[in-house]
């Protein structure tokens, strides 16, 4: 008993200076592409189609009979997301479905036994890291293939009244899935190489739900820190207090209104968000979000102390949709000359005041405070509380400087150029005293 806390120990009592050392490089570089790939991507009507349209195993075999991403180039991606400026990506080794992108011993429902004959994964890690991105895999706790999983709520083989449920899962055995579990991730944290961050997905504690005894996610989580000790893993295992519950927080899709806390202290946190709503690749989605938007959220995150990882569902045949790729060149436009304000920045000391439709985030290590114009003000711009403050203000989008005049009321007024810089949202930079 002594050994396994000592052991425990070991695992989890890292100091706070520790565990921040080990996000450093997270919370630093603050932007990152999730991708949604598998075989939905084939009906493209949502990652949830199976579940959604309650398809049987038998039903949704076509797809991973017809499974051939001819034109996947990985290294292609790995570009798009560098030039977008994105720092890491996490892209799906296993999604609800089941089905996995990368050559496991424990299942023939894998990309290696479909036409493309590959191990997606594989490929896809070598090119991220060719081009300098950290690596991520989500892999999904649920799974509605695989044989003993238990039907839940959420499984495509959901009873339409809850007395079928025990008759439904005479037969399955979730002890086994448990072992097929940690079996598969035991593979991904091995024959990958560093892995930077493991993003599980997810628990849903209730009576036909699942939690983290469904999963054991304890020992999970123990393995998973001996093989892959720098690693960092979000909060999805149900791990409540225990292990901090996880490395980050992972509000979804909604902003955030303040930076969440745990017992009274700031926590790490990362908001994912879509393009247009769904994941997976959605053909016939309109709901797409503009480059504006997309870069509010990405402003809006940091400005909390957050980072975000943006959403890429490819198409079946593995490239990027001309609306993403679109979307990605606006964050990489902007990105090439303000990311001065995103990388390295925080939530900007409350003495600063929020000038009205601008977004603030600050730079502890230069001194630095961003002011993101959300909506660019006819020349004059005030700045409430700030005199004496400021050292010199520029343009970020050209490093022109802005003229400063101090008002009677403590306040700083700019003189901004009458006509708005050529970016989407111009942003100001203050070097402080
Ligand atoms: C999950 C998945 O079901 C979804 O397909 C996608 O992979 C997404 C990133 O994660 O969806 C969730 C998980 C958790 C919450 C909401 C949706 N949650 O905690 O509110």
């Amino acid at each position: 008993l002594l050994q396994v806390q000592a052991q425990e120990k070991k695992i989890f009592n890292e100091t706070d200076a520790q565990k921040e050392q080990r996000l450093a490089w997270w919370t630093n570089d603050r932007f990152g592409m999730f991708i949604h790939w598998g075989l939905y991507s084939m009906p493209s009507r949502h990652e949830w189609v199976k579940s959604n349209e309650h398809i049987t195993d038998s039903a949704y075999q076509k797809y991973f009979d017809l499974y051939n991403p001819d034109l996947y180039n990985p290294r292609e991606w790995a570009r798009m997301a560098k030039a977008a400026g994105m720092k890491y990506a996490v892209i799906t080794t296993k999604h609800h479905e089941g089905f996995c992108l990368f050559d496991s011993k424990y299942t023939d429902y894998k990309s290696t036994n479909t036409p493309v004959k590959k191990d997606l994964i594989k490929e896809w890690v070598e090119a991220f890291r060719a081009e300098g991105l950290k690596i991520g895999f989500y892999y999904s706790l649920i799974d509605w293939h695989h044989p003993d999983y238990t039907i839940d709520e959420v499984h495509p083989q959901r009873p339409n009244n809850p007395k079928d449920y025990d008759s439904l899962n005479r037969g399955r055995d979730m002890a086994k899935y448990r072992t097929y579990l940690q079996n598969q991730v035991r593979e991904l944290m091995t024959n990958y190489g560093k892995i930077d961050i493991l993003w599980t997905d997810f628990s849903f504690p209730g009576e036909h739900g699942k939690d983290h005894n469904d999963w054991n996610s304890l020992e999970l989580i123990k393995m998973i820190r001996k093989l892959q000790p720098g690693i960092l893993i979000n909060n999805r295992l149900d791990l409540g207090e225990y292990a901090d519950g996880g490395d980050f927080e992972t509000p979804e899709q909604y902003k955030v209104s303040e930076w969440p806390t745990r017992n009274g202290k700031r926590v790490p946190w990362e908001t994912c968000q879509t393009f247009s709503g769904s994941w997976g690749y959605y053909r016939d989605e309109t709901s797409w979000k503009d480059n504006k938007q997309l870069l509010v959220l990405l402003i809006e995150s940091v400005s909390k102390g957050g980072n975000l990882l943006l959403n890429v569902g490819p198409t079946s045949r593995g490239l990027f949709d001309t609306r993403a790729q679109d979307r990605l060149k606006g964050m990489g436009d902007w990105m090439q000359v303000n990311s001065r304000s995103i990388y390295g920045c925080t939530e900007a000391p409350a003495e600063f005041k929020r000038p009205d439709n601008s977004l603030l985030t600050y730079n502890p290590a230069t001194k630095r405070l961003y002011v993101h114009l959300l909506d660019y003000p006819l020349q004059r711009f005030e700045l409430p509380g700030m005199k004496g403050k400021i050292k010199y203000a520029q343009l970020l989008s050209d490093g022109s400087e802005i003229k400063m005049h101090n008002t009677d009321k403590g306040d700083v007024a700019l003189d901004l150029p009458v006509r708005k810089p050529d970016v989407e949202i111009p942003v100001i930079e203050l070097i402080l005293q």
